[in-house]
């Protein structure tokens, strides 16, 4: 099982270590091709490696081409996040969307209007992995 984790990284790293837990969760069910989701400073490190915003979407499509599934932190708002949500969704992928109700954004009409997304509301990490379960489960 090939797993896309998506997450906020120019809408903004407040949740960066939640998406580190996070990944680390998911690594129990398969292999998570983006675990740089989760990497504190991300951009510092890619920019050094000489990677362009185009070898990083390039790069990115083809993990989401290659992934079985889609798993997206959206608590935070970010137009990449919604961009792999669109194209997953595009490409008939189970897609599941993990938010946190108590946050001070209210998450996208066109995240949770979209019935091809499964949104999961969660407060603590504790409470994500049976939700995990659930979803891996139906998507076998
Ligand atoms: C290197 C140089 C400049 O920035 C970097 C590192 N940036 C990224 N590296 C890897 N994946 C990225 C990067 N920026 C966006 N993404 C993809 O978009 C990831 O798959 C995330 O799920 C999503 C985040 O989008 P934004 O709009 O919040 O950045």
């Amino acid at each position: 099982m090939e797993i896309f984790f998506s997450g906020s990284i120019r809408g903004g790293r407040d949740d960066v270590d939640l998406y580190a837990e996070l990944i680390g969760l998911l690594e129990q069910h398969g292999t998570v091709l983006t675990e740089h989701v989760g990497i504190e400073d991300v951009e510092t490190k890619e920019r050094e490696a000489g990677l362009t915003d185009v070898d990083i979407h390039d790069q990115d499509v083809a993990w989401l081409q290659q992934a079985d599934i889609v798993v997206a932190e959206v608590t935070t708002p970010s137009l990449g996040v919604g961009y792999e949500l669109g194209r997953a969704v595009a490409w008939e992928m189970p897609v599941l969307a993990l938010n946190r109700p108590e946050s001070k954004h209210e998450l996208s009409a066109m995240v949770r209007g979209n019935d091809a997304i499964e949104v999961a509301e969660y407060r603590t990490v504790a409470e994500v992995e049976p939700v995990l379960e659930a979803f891996f489960e139906r998507t076998r």
